[in-house]
């Protein structure tokens, strides 16, 4: 596979955007937020012009009807839950550079200039659809504001646009009632507006057969849907929150929130960059810019097939993604993550009883580049970070600073003649920032860290071996080493863990912050003798069984 770490190119990385209706859970954090924070950080370390962009995703039924039943405006709904998603990204340190929000003006605008665009491009036309409506309600009932029998299973009290039972999309659902209401709707005739995406088909299957960037098996699937035959595609809604249709035969209507939400991506971006850079184009900016959509398997629909489209249609006025990287679900102690059904654990409350570092560690180096799912396992998580984050890393680290503190009061020594496990250890430090950093530019976070801990092993043995408590005209060299691959170490775990790697920056007290640092200068023995650390302490701490069986017990109350 190709490298994607552009050379002299600015990168976007994109997150998909988190609905406003609830809070962030380990789920969302596996798939998507996590594999986007640790590329965006590896960039910065190397010096690259990198920008990670979110926003709440505000639209859609779902929000409305949460909203209605809080007796809150969805405004108000929805700012609410853009402020507290934020604020739990953050205490996991996931740093986006903006976190905005698809009903800011600027998407609107953007929005809508899009949907003008297509329309004179010929890819939009109109066509009148029955649709339910609740005449006591005065309202339209698209998706989830019917509910009713499933025609396929049976299964009773399901929404309209998903069978929650079977899985399946009921096109005709029986005994529809009103979601709000739960008297039984009229039917009554709308006219709506579709997105021809039978027009790209041929477009959309050169472009995932030219691009070798994209996962190979993700791009067989999408070719298949397409071979399938692609279904035109209605974007309206007769709902009063949303972005407004921009033409007056359609007042009172707003666009489904799939077609903004993504373009979201594009609004955000330009304006972070016009902000930031007074005099800059954005939209150059993001077509001179290596373009990056993370998400979750769940909607690969639509950031492959929706997303490139819309961009084909305004001819590409807005450049396609150069790489979507996709990964699995979560599971939960191997059962499926529901909200509905209280199988989740809050990001909130994670960070607030662990080390937010530990969860990244954890799911890290469970999250492969690849659609398969993974698991959350209780007893597993304490099983890393006390064999892995601590016996392995944290032990190398406090052993090689707290020695040198007793040692030489802190003061790092000389270096003398290196024999050959010196020589050997220089080199390991070298390889192990080189392939660490190859294979985070090429996604393979999990394989990166299993290098990290390679690399960590392999240091604990040649402290070890050299014994610099027993061995006097070796110790100095020793430390000196150690000491060094410390520092590399440090760097190198930044985009995993970087409370953990910033604290270990302090201890090294080598001035500024981690996030200074470049990459490749963890490579190089940059620490000189005389040099004198700050306060040697250990990073890490154990976790008890009692605490795992205090969280089990806690998940199983929920349910
Ligand atoms: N909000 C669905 C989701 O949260 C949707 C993603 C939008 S990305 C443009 O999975
Ligand atoms: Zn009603």
């Amino acid at each position: 596979m190709e490298t994607v770490v552009p050379e002299n190119k600015s990168s976007i990385i994109t997150s998909a955007l988190p609905y406003a209706n609830g809070e962030i859970h380990l789920g969302h954090i596996a798939s998507t937020y996590l594999p986007a924070d640790i590329y965006t950080r590896f960039l910065r370390l190397n010096g690259h012009e990198a920008y990670h962009i979110c926003a709440s995703d505000d639209f859609g039924t779902p929000i409305l009807i949460k909203a209605e039943k809080e007796g809150k405006t969805p405004a108000e709904y929805v700012q609410y839950w853009n402020k507290r998603d934020y604020e739990d990204f953050t205490s996991l340190g996931i740093s986006f550079d903006l976190f905005y929000r698809t009903s800011s003006p600027e998407n609107v605008k953007f929005v809508q200039y899009v949907f003008t665009k297509l329309r004179e491009n010929g890819h939009i036309y109109d066509q009148d659809i029955v649709q339910f409506y609740c005449e006591y309600d005065d309202k339209f009932l698209p998706d989830r504001y019917v509910v009713g029998k499933c025609p396929f299973c049976g299964a009773e009290n399901q929404y309209s646009d998903l069978c929650e039972k079977c899985g399946r999309v009921p096109d005709q659902i029986l005994e529809p009632k009103c979601a709000i209401c739960g008297r039984p709707p009229v039917k009554k005739t709308s006219k709506h507006y579709f997105f021809k995406l039978s027009n790209f088909s041929d477009k959309l299957k050169g472009w995932l057969l030219s691009n070798s960037n994209l996962q190979p098996d993700v791009k067989n699937y999408v070719i298949n849907w397409i071979n399938e035959g692609l279904q035109d595609w209605d974007v309206t809604r007769d709902l009063s929150w949303g972005v407004p249709i921009p033409l007056a035969e359609a007042a009172g209507k707003v666009f489904y929130g799939w077609f903004d939400n993504h373009l979201c991506y594009i609004s955000s971006a330009v304006k972070l960059i016009e902000d930031k850079k007074p005099g800059t184009d954005g939209k150059k900016f993001w077509n001179d810019s290596n373009i990056l959509h993370f998400i979750g398997k769940d909607i690969v629909y639509h950031h492959y097939l929706f997303l490139p489209a819309m961009r084909m249609g305004i001819d590409e006025e807005y450049k396609l993604p150069d790489l979507i990287p996709t990964r699995g679900h979560l599971m939960l102690q191997n059962q499926k993550i529901s909200k509905s059904r209280n199988w989740y654990i809050g990001l909130k409350q994670f960070t607030t009883e662990f080390n937010p570092d530990y969860l990244r560690f954890y799911i890290a180096s469970i999250a492969s580049y690849s659609q398969t799912d993974l698991n959350f396992d209780f007893d597993a998580f304490a099983e890393k970070i006390n064999n892995e984050l601590l016996a392995n890393i944290g032990n190398f680290v406090n052993r090689a600073l707290s020695f040198t503190q007793k040692t030489y009061g802190g003061k790092i020594p000389a270096a003398r003649q290196y024999d050959d496990e010196d020589k050997a250890a220089v080199l390991e430090i070298a390889a192990a920032v080189k392939e660490t950093g190859a294979l985070i530019s090429e996604n393979e976070t999990d394989r990166a860290l299993r290098r990290i801990l390679k690399f960590s092993t392999f240091l604990n043995q040649y402290f070890q071996k050299k014994q610099p408590w027993s061995n006097k005209e070796t110790a100095d060299t020793t430390v000196y080493i150690a000491v060094n691959a410390v520092r590399s170490l440090a760097i190198l775990l930044e985009p995993f863990v970087p409370f953990s790697s910033e604290k270990v920056w302090t201890q090294l007290n080598l001035g500024g912050s981690i996030h200074q640092q470049s990459w490749d200068s963890a490579s190089s023995l940059i620490v000189e003798a005389g040099h004198a650390l700050g306060k040697v302490e250990p990073i890490f701490r154990r976790i008890e069984p009692a605490e795992i069986e205090k969280q089990k017990v806690k998940l199983g109350a929920m349910k």
